[in-house]
């Protein structure tokens, strides 16, 4: 498979491809890739960005409201900053001392420049936790971490420099995509170069065990097809846990025979969506993607589709439009032009946002147009 958002233009280098392959634990259930990238080599130019949709400012004050309650914001400090979309909007709900670290030179510029939030530019390390004590005047009350935990290799030591940086009232925030939700809603699309682990609640208590954290909180959030947020304090805190977390760890299903129907689904998935493609085009319809994300990278790939058979995909982020789908010879359209192409079929690349998809192009499904939606089970919305 190649890297997930190694979109390139014409004349540059076309991405390697690297082995996708899914272990699981016996004991504790979680996933884990059999080969892990130099995250240098997929994260120093990145051409994500976080999504600027309604669906995902919700989130952000959803999100705000539950940490803010846990412990009011003054100083957040947020790994994986992106562009310091988010941290705009926590300055703005009344964060008072905000700090990005992001290892993308590319939006460090943006978060820094753009939005004139201060930005460490680094993959998160003790060198980026000593300078972010050096850089951040106050006690930190909050260190965020969406969607980055199960993007890292060493658990163990990330654990570490983020102690290195928490006082006793400091709370962690890791919003990571939930393996429980993953297998129940096949997101097979989400298992890919980046994402080094599928995090199940078991794993979690077996990590922090020895150190100097424990599991204070547990919230599920639906974004990205299911999330929680993992709030973690000092052992020295004061405060005891919530309820939350004995409760999730009882409820939690991700058995070994769970992830071994997740992977015979997935194939089934894959031939399904092929299938369907296919038969549309053999009728003369005109078949493109909504959304270049990682997702539709996997989807494409895994059903080894061409130009002639997926047009185009279409996308609102700057950074992919001109590209090509990487591993691929489809290329990325510029959103704005998808109603005035007038496709037949558009598959949903982007379904974790289906909803404002949906109402952002009612013009075209009512001239006709039809979306594909590939997750959790390949249907066509009528
Ligand atoms: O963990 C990760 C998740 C959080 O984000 C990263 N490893 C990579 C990335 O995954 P993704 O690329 O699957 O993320 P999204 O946010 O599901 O990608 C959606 C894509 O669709 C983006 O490229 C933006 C695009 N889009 C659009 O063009 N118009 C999205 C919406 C909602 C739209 O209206």
């Amino acid at each position: 498979m190649p890297l997930p958002n190694a979109f390139r233009r014409d004349g540059e280098p076309m991405p390697g491809h690297y082995p996708v392959e899914l272990l699981v634990c016996p004991r504790c259930h979680l996933g884990q890739l059999s080969a892990i990238v130099d995250p240098n080599v997929m994260y120093t130019n990145y051409p994500y960005v976080t999504s600027p949709s309604d669906t995902m400012k919700e989130h952000f004050k959803r999100l705000w409201d539950t940490l803010n309650a846990e412990r009011k914001i003054n100083a957040v400090v947020e790994i994986g900053s992106n562009d310091g979309l988010l941290l705009e909007h926590f300055r703005n709900f009344g964060a008072q001392q905000v700090l990005g670290i992001d290892p993308a030179e590319n939006l460090v510029d943006v978060c820094c420049i753009k939005r004139g939030i201060p930005a460490i530019c680094s993959l998160f390390n003790r060198e980026a936790a000593e300078e972010t004590l050096d850089t951040m005047p106050a006690p930190i009350d909050l260190i965020l971490a969406r969607h980055v935990f199960c993007h890292i290799d060493n658990w163990r030591q990330f654990i570490d420099d983020v102690t290195v940086i928490c006082s006793k009232n400091t709370v962690v925030c890791l919003e990571v995509p939930y393996a429980h939700d993953t297998v129940e809603n096949c997101e097979w699309d989400t298992v890919y170069a980046e994402h080094l682990n599928y995090l199940t609640l078991q794993a979690m208590e077996h990590l922090l065990s020895d150190s100097a954290l424990h599991l204070h909180h547990v919230v599920r959030f639906p974004i990205h097809g299911g999330a929680i947020a993992l709030l973690l304090r000092r052992n020295d805190a004061v405060e005891p846990p919530s309820a939350s977390v004995d409760e999730f760890l009882a409820s939690e299903r991700c058995s070994l025979e769970d992830w071994q129907r997740f992977g015979q689904k997935a194939n089934e998935q894959i031939g399904a969506l092929k299938a369907l493609v296919k038969k549309l085009r053999s009728e003369g319809k005109r078949v493109v993607g909504y959304g270049a994300s990682a997702k539709s990278t996997v989807w494409i790939n895994a059903m080894g589709l061409r130009r002639s058979d997926i047009e185009c995909v279409y996308d609102g982020t700057p950074q992919k439009q001109y590209c090509t789908i990487p591993g691929t010879d489809i290329p990325v359209r510029h959103e704005g032009a998808f109603y005035a192409d007038a496709a037949d079929y558009a598959v949903v690349w982007a379904w974790n946002f289906l909803s404002e998809v949906i109402t952002k192009n009612k013009k075209w499904t009512e001239g006709g147009g039809k979306f594909i939606v590939p997750v959790p089970e390949v249907r066509i919305l009528e």
